[in-house]
């Protein structure tokens, strides 16, 4: 896969890319990286991207020709990349849209700065996307989270064999609580079920508390969310007031379905 990404900032990107997934990607081939800087499209001494906004108004608006001179530049070496200018007037991005993203060859990343960009852009790019609903000074930090999240989901990304299926079954449920060593940390230990070496019943454990979790924390996640017959039940049941405690009663090692209070 290819990722362009148009900035005036290109500093803000390639030490990330370098880095983690990416840089892995990028060092074993499967992803190359181009960061163009957009003042190279500009043909004034000064090279200006930036221009006052019709109608008055505070700020600065993004010159609609350095951009398209990038997009043309960008086109001869992939001509049928996906054009995505990041925006905080597009569509929020999410794990859906990661994965379409994910399906292209090519990808092509505009990072808007100042109050925005000339209108006009918009008819040469194929979307608008925004990672939320917060302001950021201009589109760098969502292209790097649309790169990351997209090079995530290529095959072979991830280290670990496990991972990208996991991954590709995202499920739109919070993880469950996850331990590490030490047993007991400031008096805080760890539920006995997964110590218990039962690993069927682990693996309940943690579908049972992934589920509890959404429904205490993203209980609209559970409206869309892919659920097998058991965690639906579990879901009626919470509506009702039940707790996992309910649910871990048979067969339990333990009292605790997540941290108990400090322990001496
Ligand atoms: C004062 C005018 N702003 C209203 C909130 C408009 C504005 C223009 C440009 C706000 C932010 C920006 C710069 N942001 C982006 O380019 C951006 C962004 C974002 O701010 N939030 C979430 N996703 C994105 S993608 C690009």
């Amino acid at each position: 896969m290819t990722f362009d990404i148009v900035t005036i900032f290109p500093a803000m990107i390639e030490r990330p890319l370098a880095t983690g997934i990416l840089g892995r990607a990028i060092d074993r081939g499967t992803l190359d990286v181009k960061v163009r800087d957009l003042r190279d499209f500009t043909t004034d001494r000064h090279r200006v991207v930036d221009d006052v906004p019709y109608g008055g108004g505070p700020g600065m608006v993004m010159k609609a020709e350095p951009i398209l001179d990038a997009l043309d530049a960008i086109r001869a070496g992939a001509p049928g990349a996906r054009r995505v200018l990041l925006s905080p007037r597009g569509a929020v991005f999410t794990h859906a849209r990661a994965v379409a993203l994910a399906a292209e060859q090519d990808l092509v990343l505009v990072c808007g700065r100042y109050e925005g960009v000339d209108e006009r852009v918009r008819h040469f790019v194929d979307e608008e996307l925004s990672i939320g609903d917060y302001v950021l000074s201009g589109g760098e930090a969502a292209a790097l989270v649309v790169a990351e999240t997209v090079t995530r989901l290529q095959p072979g990304a991830l280290g670990d064999a496990g991972a990208p299926t996991r991954d590709s079954f995202f499920r739109g449920l919070l993880e469950h609580p996850q331990y590490t060593r030490p047993e007991v940390f400031q008096g805080w230990g760890v539920p006995d079920v997964l110590r218990s070496g039962d690993h069927a019943l682990i693996e309940r454990w943690k579908r049972l508390m992934s589920v509890w979790r959404t429904w205490q924390r993203r209980r609209e996640l559970l409206e869309t969310a892919d659920l097998s017959p058991e965690e639906q039940k579990w879901v009626d049941g919470f509506r009702q007031g039940r707790t996992p405690d309910d649910y871990l009663a048979q067969g339990r090692a333990t009292h605790e379905p997540g941290v108990g209070p400090p322990i001496q």
